[in-house]
């Protein structure tokens, strides 16, 4: 039987290109998001690739009860994930906490923190079940480090970070695999959202250097998915080699 993945945030960036990488491996898929209409093209490109079965869920992780309601009456074909990948997050905003938007922080916490543990609450009861499964925490080095105005996106990836260990040492015993893959500099659209649509500001981001492509961190979440079954990797800090640190990127100079 082909296993079945669970991927939050597949209608963009990281969250697109493990869907992309998962349906070229066979696997089954579920993709959610908010953004419907992205869902729906995805499958439709992914069927079309790769001949996969594809669940396109939208919900919004913050609310607790659409996610309730859409996670716990999976079609009984669908019930069973064997692996999740909590991947929906962002950034708003990057502004010292002394001059920050609490509607930001908001976004932020509910988003990254609630919503994965809102989406994680349906899913692993029966991975328990089951005693197999395979969760898959998109953390951040903003969840290793702290830099200046990053304050509240780094506590919430700090959040996924101890939640992560949490979630693996109460796993353990079920033989429910976690992983936290911590990339660096990703190029997608998170600079985009964090900037509230500032293109000019976002694309400065990645000026300079080469960052990392969604493919590259969907290539390091499938090393991870394909290891051995004995085999827990449990943390990845994935970096363009132009950056050493959160905040130190080596820039070529135009
Ligand atoms: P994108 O903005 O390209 O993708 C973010 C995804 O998250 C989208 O599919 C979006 O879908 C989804 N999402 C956001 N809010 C919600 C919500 N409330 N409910 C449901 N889905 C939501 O950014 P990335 O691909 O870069 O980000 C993916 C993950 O990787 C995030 O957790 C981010 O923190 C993390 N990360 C990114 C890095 C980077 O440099 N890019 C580096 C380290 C970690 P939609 O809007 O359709 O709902
Ligand atoms: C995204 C990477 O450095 O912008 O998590 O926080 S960073």
């Amino acid at each position: 039987m082909k296993k079945t993945a669970l991927i939050t945030g597949a209608t963009s960036g990281i969250g697109r290109a493990i869907a992309e990488r998962f349906a070229r491996e066979g696997l089954r898929l579920v993709i959610a998001g908010r953004r419907e209409e992205r869902l729906l093209e995805l499958e439709k490109e992914l069927r079309t690739a790769f001949g996969v079965d594809i669940l396109v869920l939208s919900f919004d992780v913050r609310q607790r009860s659409d996610v309730e309601e859409q996670l716990m009456s999976l079609p009984v074909e669908w019930e069973d994930i064997d692996i999740l990948v909590n991947n929906a997050g962002l950034a708003a905003g990057l502004a010292p906490l002394h001059e920050g938007d609490p509607d930001d922080w908001e976004r932020m916490i509910d988003t990254n923190i609630k919503g994965l543990l809102y989406v994680t609450r349906c899913i692993s009861p029966r991975m328990t079940v089951r005693r197999s499964g395979h969760i898959i925490n998109m953390g951040s080095i903003a969840g290793k480090e702290v830099y200046v105005n990053g304050n509240v996106y780094c506590a919430t990836k700090h959040a996924v970070d101890a939640l992560t260990l949490a979630m693996r040492m109460e796993m353990a015993e079920y033989g429910v695999k976690v992983t936290q893959i911590c990339p660096g500099a990703v190029n997608t659209e998170f600079s985009l959202v964090r900037f509230k649509g500032d293109k000019a500001r976002a694309d400065k981001v990645y000026e300079g250097f080469e960052p990392l492509s969604a493919a590259d961190i969907a290539d390091t979440v499938w090393y991870a998915v394909a290891a051995p079954a004995h085999v827990n990797i449990q943390d990845v800090l994935a970096m363009p080699k132009a950056q050493s640190s959160a905040v130190s990127i080596y820039r070529k100079k135009s």
